[in-house]
C-alpha cells in the first residue's frame, strides 16, 4: 500500500450492499503508521470488544515489535 511493500491493509465489504471500506495504518484512528513488511491485517478476527451488540474488527501487525497491541475499531459505513 502506498509504496510500502508488505505494509498490509484490510478491506471490509458490507453485506447487503456494494459499499466497502479500506483500513490501513495511515488512518488517524489506527495506531502507528504503515511501514514495509508490517503485515497489517494478516490475521484479522472479529469480536464484540465493547459489548455494544456490533461486531468489532481486531487486526494484528505481526511485523511490528510492540510489547502489547490491542486494536479495536468500529467500522463506520
Ligand atoms: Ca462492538
Amino acid at each position: 500500500m502506498g509504496g510500502d511493500a508488505g505494509a498490509g491493509l484490510v478491506r471490509v465489504v458490507y453485506g447487503g450492499s456494494e459499499s466497502t471500506a479500506q483500513i490501513d495504518q495511515d488512518l488517524g484512528r489506527v495506531p502507528g503508521g504503515a511501514k514495509p513488511n508490517d503485515g497489517f491485517g494478516q490475521s484479522p478476527a472479529t469480536v464484540d470488544y465493547d459489548q455494544d451488540g456490533y461486531t468489532d474488527l481486531v487486526v494484528s501487525t505481526p511485523g511490528v515489535r510492540w510489547s502489547a497491541v490491542v486494536t479495536a475499531a468500529a467500522v463506520p459505513r
